[in-house]
């Protein structure tokens, strides 16, 4: 039996991100050939720890870690060079080859430096209408989106067209320096040194993003392909592919805590759409889950705690399990394990299984609490509502269970675990309604334990 069981394997994220996704992508490519990103951009962070050295892979799929192993960054993706760039250079000081296996879909809509700009300027509005901040990574990703679907992004292939691609960004600043005064006009902005260069009296400067595009074009121009046909010729030639997905199903654009999502559908379903595959390539859906649950940015989250005063559960998932934001370095917030969200993620993405990840850091504490439905508006619900003014008004129910004091850290047989573990384990099985099939016991590749 291999990892990958010979099958195309989709890794989604059943929560709200940070679940761990890229330790498993890392540690399902040992059987895999091709790893896709297919949604999102550089606002994930997906953290490796292989032989004690951590890496950060934003942008770039987590299998760029394996030699040999083909890494594809499908349409679904919105790309920035600038950051494409920064990560592969700094992949190849650490020794790692990318450019020779690394195909961009030409299909991808860029993300220039004005829609950082922009995702600046929203979030301040907002913040000044006395809406809660969505809470952004602020790496311009809703805005690049957003361009897409009013069919008037640049993309991927913009970029051999030096005319082409001038015109088009002719037409794009036109329309964002007219919004941007609005914006300038009514909000008091703050933009990071990065963005100065690109902005000068409240304008978006044409020759600073021209330029520099042109300057990049050369280096990402050799990886650009049609991704989709790549990946229906490597499946026919029997390679097994992977599937990774950032983000987390609760903030999918659709499925997710609506408004305060990120802009892409994050759900299995758009492995197949962001990168070009049919649906029937998709064999096996694994979702990740942690053994208790974070969110980073705003938006409701009924079984939040109190992370933030020492001596509490919330405090001790967010010390021992280092919730900070990779991309952003923001804190994330902390809760229990929530069952009903988890029956919404199952049946959004079709799980066929799922791996636990992060028990070990629940090592210590004497109960586990359980989320398995809400009270909403004195009635009781089993699955997680739609859209964040519902789910704001639900009151968790919870179920008590016993914690264990024993170390799990690098436990790799289930035999191995204390009896409390393997309970909470079984009853999250029991009340989500799916296999756990895999367990993650550290951020170490090796300390895995896989069920079957
Ligand atoms: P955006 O920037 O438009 O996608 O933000 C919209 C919401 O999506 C959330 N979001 C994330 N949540 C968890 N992890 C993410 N990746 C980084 C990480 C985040 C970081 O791995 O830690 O470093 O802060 C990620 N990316 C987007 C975001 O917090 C908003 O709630
Ligand atoms: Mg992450």
């Amino acid at each position: 039996m291999t990892r990958t069981n010979g099958r195309n394997v989709v890794v989604v994220g059943t929560q709200w991100g940070d679940e761990g996704k890229g330790k498993l992508v890392d540690w399902l490519t040992e059987s895999a050939q091709g790893v896709v990103r297919f949604q999102g951009g550089h606002n994930a962070g997906h953290t490796l720890v292989i032989n004690g050295v951590k890496t950060a892979l934003h942008l770039i799929p987590s299998g760029i870690m394996r030699p040999g192993v083909k890494c594809y960054i499908g349409n679904g993706v919105v790309l920035s060079p600038t950051k494409l760039l920064e990560e592969i250079e700094g992949l190849e000081k650490a020794g790692v080859q990318v450019r020779d296996r690394l195909r961009i879909s030409e299909a991808c809509p860029l993300i220039l430096p004005l829609h950082a700009v922009l995702d600046v300027a929203r979030e301040a509005a907002r913040e000044q209408h006395g809406s809660e901040k969505i809470g952004t990574t602020g790496r311009g990703i809703g805005p690049a989106y957003e361009d897409k679907i009013a069919r008037r992004a640049l993309r991927a292939q913009d970029l051999k067209h030096p005319q082409r691609f001038a015109a088009k960004l002719r037409e794009l600043l036109d329309l964002y320096n007219y919004v941007l005064l609005g914006y300038l006009g009514s909000a008091k902005l703050q933009f990071s040194d990065t963005l100065t260069p690109y902005l000068k009296q409240g304008e978006l400067q044409f020759d600073a993003i021209y330029d520099e595009a042109m300057r990049q074009a050369e280096a990402v121009v050799p990886m650009l392909a049609d991704v989709s046909r790549e990946l229906n010729e490597a499946h026919r030639n029997g390679a097994n592919l992977l599937f990774e997905g950032a983000q987390g199903t609760l903030l999918d654009v659709d499925h997710g805590t609506y408004p305060y999502v990120t802009s892409s559908n994050c759900v299995a379903g758009n492995a197949a759409a962001g990168s070009g595959v049919g649906p029937g390539m998709l064999h096996y859906i694994l979702g990740i889950t942690k053994a208790y649950c974070t969110r980073v940015g705003g938006g409701p989250f009924p079984t939040e705690l109190d992370w933030e005063t020492p001596g509490t559960p919330g405090y001790h998932m967010s010390t021992v399990g280092a919730e900070k934001g990779v991309t952003t370095g923001r804190s994330r917030r902390c809760g229990w394990f929530d069952a009903a969200l988890l029956k919404r993620s199952a049946q959004v993405n079709g799980l066929s299984g799922l791996c636990i990840t992060k028990l070990d850091v629940l090592d210590g504490l004497d109960e586990l609490q359980l989320c398995v439905g809400y009270e909403l508006d004195g009635e009781r619900v089993d699955i997680l509502p739609l859209g964040a003014d519902d789910i704001a008004r639900c009151q968790p129910i919870y179920e008590t269970l016993e914690g264990w004091s024993e170390s799990t850290v690098g436990v790799t047989d289930y035999a191995r675990l204390p009896v409390n573990a393997r309970l909470y384990l079984q009853r999250i099985e029991h009340a989500t309604g799916v296999p756990i099939h895999l367990i993650s016991t550290s951020p170490d590749r090796d300390h895995t334990i896989m069920m079957r």
